[in-house]
């Protein structure tokens, strides 16, 4: 009898979460909402992995640490899917990262950034990214994995 041996190859991505995040659940729940950083992320994963897809996340208060597992990806990962905190607004180093990097990556807010304070509108790391997703709580993370295993599907 001859079986078929379907062999599927989980892609890795990056989930990276910038300053702040880890307080996620504790403070301001009317602009970020009430779930933990930890159970978002836990969605997230199991969510990915039903789109065959294994996602593993870092989150850092500190610039050159985001920097360092963005050129650490470069060996294992297939994408990067990153909310950057404030550096968002701010870094040019990280927006450089991704650019050198040049893993996929997708930019994710829980927050429309566009709805709030000025500063906020512009986003250094758009530009270098294939597309942003903002203002949908914690599902925007869900949306970005989503995105990102569309975005995979495409690409040989
Ligand atoms: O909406 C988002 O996801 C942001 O990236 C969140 C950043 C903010 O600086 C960006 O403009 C938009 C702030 C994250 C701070 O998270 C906190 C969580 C709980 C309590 C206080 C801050």
């Amino acid at each position: 009898m001859f079986q078929r041996v379907q062999l599927s190859l989980m892609r890795a991505i990056l989930l990276l979460n910038g300053p702040n995040l880890n307080l996620l659940g504790t403070r301001e729940p009317e602009i970020y909402g009430t779930e933990t950083l930890e159970a978002i992320v836990e969605r997230a994963a199991a969510y990915a992995h039903t789109l065959g897809l294994e996602l593993r996340h870092v989150q850092s208060n500190h610039e050159g640490a985001l920097i360092d597992a963005l050129h650490e990806a470069r060996s294992w990962a297939s994408g990067v899917i990153i909310n950057a905190g404030a550096y968002t607004h701010t870094s040019v180093a990280l927006r450089d990262a991704i650019r050198a990097v040049g893993l996929p990556t997708i930019e994710v807010h829980l927050s429309n950034i566009y709805a709030r304070e000025p500063f906020r509108h512009t986003s250094l790391i758009a530009p270098v990214c294939v597309g942003q997703i903002s203002g949908f709580g914690a599902e925007s993370y869900l949306l970005a994995v989503q995105a990102m295993a569309w975005l995979l599907q495409r690409m040989p």
